[in-house]
């Protein structure tokens, strides 16, 4: 069992998955963690990092510290992704291996996969093909990081393991309409339209494309899980199993923000993975699951969405 009074370093905290991991933490007991935001520490800055680590001497990390966005900002800023998420993860992990710390967590995303890769996907499937073009910058530097938790696992015995989630959205995502992701892009499109009785949203690509979506909150719920129980695995997939195409879930966004104009594709932008559902049975066969629905979920995130106009 797992001392609650260790001390945990959340990387990234002011992120949404950084917020999210800081309330599960607090929810489930946890008395002795540490934050540093932006101003007080550069984490792609090795020297202060080391500094930090030096003193503060997490047992646990979780970082949660990364450089992330939709498709269009990834497809945009392929040197800013690929350099400062290694950046930032290098750091991190070669500091906790110095300075003793126990367990580290590392996260990436689902888009580490082939773009083609058999479905749903599993842990193995990683490196067996192409990558896919809009975002292989951003997964090159999470592939670095999985192989190198992996490599101190090999090399010196650690517990440092990555847990993949698929597409996430919730509270405190980024809603900006050029560098966000697909659910707070859509939310806001179709808040503005309604408000804005303008009776039409253009939407990117096709609207084809499939996408498994999570909650923040059940990936925070993770997170602890993988803490407080023996997971012996380097990688492992963090999902909800249920995909919807991106045209379904506009439907649903735009029912549950009432907008009931016209929606247009705009195709010159890209549709990025055609599918990528992942085979999360590994977690889930260890006693985790997901708990919170796509519909309520969105319906959560909406009413965030709201409250932050205010
Ligand atoms: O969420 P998203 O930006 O990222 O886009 P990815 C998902 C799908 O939604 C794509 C479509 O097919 C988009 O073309 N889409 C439709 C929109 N309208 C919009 C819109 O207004 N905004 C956005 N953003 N998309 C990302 C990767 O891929 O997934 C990251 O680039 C990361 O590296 C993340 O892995 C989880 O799912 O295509």
């Amino acid at each position: 069992m797992i001392n609650k009074d260790e001390i945990i370093f959340v990387a990234g905290h002011n992120g949404m998955v950084g917020n999210a991991v800081i309330r599960e933490l607090n929810k489930n007991g946890y008395s002795n963690i540490l934050t540093k935001d932006r101003k007080e520490l550069d984490l792609t800055n090795q020297n202060k990092v080391e500094v930090f680590f030096k003193t503060a001497k997490p047992k646990i990390v979780i970082d949660a510290a990364a450089k992330v966005g939709g498709i269009l900002a990834n497809h945009e800023n392929p040197y800013d992704f690929l350099l400062i998420n290694t950046q930032i993860q290098n750091n991190l992990i070669q500091s906790s291996f110095k300075n003793n710390t126990e367990t580290f967590v590392f996260l990436g995303s689902s888009c580490i996969y082939p773009k083609f890769s058999k479905q749903p996907i599993k842990e193995e499937y990683l490196l067996t093909d192409e990558l896919e073009p809009t975002n292989q910058w951003y997964a090159l530097a999470k592939i670095q990081g999985v192989k190198l938790c992996e490599a101190i696992n090999r090399q010196f015995g650690k517990n440092y393991y990555s847990l993949m989630p698929t597409n996430l959205y919730g509270p405190n995502d980024n809603f900006d309409l050029h560098t966000s992701h697909v659910i707070p892009a859509l939310v806001r499109k179709f808040h503005e339209a309604k408000v804005n009785k303008s009776g039409k949203v253009v939407l990117w690509g096709t609207g084809k494309p499939f996408r498994e979506f999570l909650h923040v909150d059940d990936l925070a719920s993770s997170i602890i899980f993988s803490l407080e129980n023996k997971i012996n695995h380097n990688l492992l997939n963090v999902g909800s199993s249920e995909e919807i195409t991106i045209k379904n879930l506009a439907l649903l966004i735009s029912e549950i923000t009432e907008f009931d104009g016209e929606i247009i594709w705009d195709e010159n932008k890209p549709d990025g993975t055609p599918k990528k559902l992942m085979d999360s049975s590994k977690l889930f066969s260890l006693g985790w699951k997901p708990k919170i629905d796509l519909k309520s979920g969105l319906q959560a995130t909406y009413e965030y969405y709201k409250s932050t106009l205010k």
